[in-house]
């Protein structure tokens, strides 16, 4: 693929250009400059559209969700977005294949945009580069942008802290999971969705998540709770009616607007810090040689971090 100036991607984007938001798309995947221009041009402070996170155990039916939410908003002549994050996968390949299966029938419709992203060794990490392609979705007329991740650990939680609202999945036959059950519904989650409820154990589920929001700190929402069947379509009107509430008019947006540019700006600043820092030891040492000099027990990582910090500007203590 023949490189593209950024900005002139940007207005690709902007115009719907599909194929313009699949390359800014890689070249958000790829970080760097470009990345940052690109996201400058297209940067917009009270974005229109809503990106809401999906999260949940692995086979909890999250791609299954999205894919009958995607059919609800169609219908209702909105155009979604997808971004499935697979964090397991060094690069995007494996995710694609089995989140376009359960999309599939989405897949070659232009008012549905899909794109599974893996992570690459970002820099500014998988939070980053998903708030980033959230954004060039919504910067290319997408609204809803869902946010598919595996799992409810510290790493997702980050990667759907950068969305609107968010949705967590759960399932019943969790067993022991019952823990990371209550730390995601505590940290995360504005509506807690029970699917497979075809399948038995429902009963237990829900008397645990409703005993698990007790613990909910004060101060902070209590997420709804609904319970559904995609196999069924059993609840899943219910599902639609509650999530739509919460993003038209449920949910305070500009409340959570300041604190989002926040954590926006201070993910930027630790982005390029970090690549300032790695240049300047690359540059003064080489890596390699740095490791040589620790093992000879010439320095330790501490004076060379106190040195580099040095000759990026700030005064050694
Ligand atoms: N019985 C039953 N099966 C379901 C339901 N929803 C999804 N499934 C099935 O559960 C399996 C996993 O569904 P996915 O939608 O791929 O789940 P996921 O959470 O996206 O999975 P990962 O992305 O791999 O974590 C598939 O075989 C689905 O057909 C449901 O309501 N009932
Ligand atoms: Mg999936």
């Amino acid at each position: 693929m023949s490189a593209i100036d950024p900005v002139h991607l940007a207005g690709l984007v902007r115009r719907g250009d599909l194929r313009g938001l699949a390359r800014a798309l890689t070249v958000v995947e790829n970080g760097g400059p470009e990345a940052s221009v690109l996201m400058h041009k297209l940067y917009d402070p009270s974005p229109a559209s809503r990106s809401v996170g999906l999260t949940g155990p692995p086979g909890a039916g999250k791609s299954s969700l999205a894919d009958v939410l995607i059919a609800h908003w169609k219908s209702r002549g909105r155009r979604p977005g997808v971004i499935a994050v697979d964090p397991s996968s060094p690069f995007s390949g494996g995710a694609i294949l089995g989140d376009r299966l359960r999309m599939q029938r989405h897949a070659c419709d232009p008012d549905v945009f899909i794109r599974s992203m893996g992570s690459r060794g970002h820099i500014g990490g998988l939070a980053s580069s998903t708030a980033q392609a959230a954004e060039v979705l919504a910067a290319g007329g997408f609204d809803p942008v869902l946010i598919e991740t595996v799992g409810v650990g510290q790493g997702e939680i980050e990667v759907v802290s950068v969305a609107d609202l968010t949705v967590l999945v759960l399932v019943p036959g969790l067993g022991d999971d019952v823990q990371m059950m209550k730390a995601g519904i505590m940290e995360i989650g504005d509506l807690i969705v029970l699917n497979k409820a075809d399948r038995p154990g429902m009963d237990q589920l829900e008397t645990v998540v409703r005993a698990s929001l007790e613990f909910v700190r004060e101060g902070r929402p209590v997420p709804q709770v609904v319970k559904c069947s995609v196999a069924t379509g059993e609840g899943l009107e219910d599902l639609f009616s509650k999530l739509d509430d919460l993003l038209s008019s449920g949910r305070d947006f500009e409340a959570v607007r300041r604190g989002r540019v926040r954590e926006n700006l201070l993910r930027v600043a630790a982005e390029q810090g970090t690549r300032f820092a790695l240049e300047l030891l690359e540059r003064s040492y080489g890596i390699e040689k740095a490791v040589d000099m620790v093992l000879a027990g010439e320095t330790t990582p501490y004076e060379i971090g106190e040195r580099i910090a040095a000759l990026s500007g700030r005064a050694p203590v």
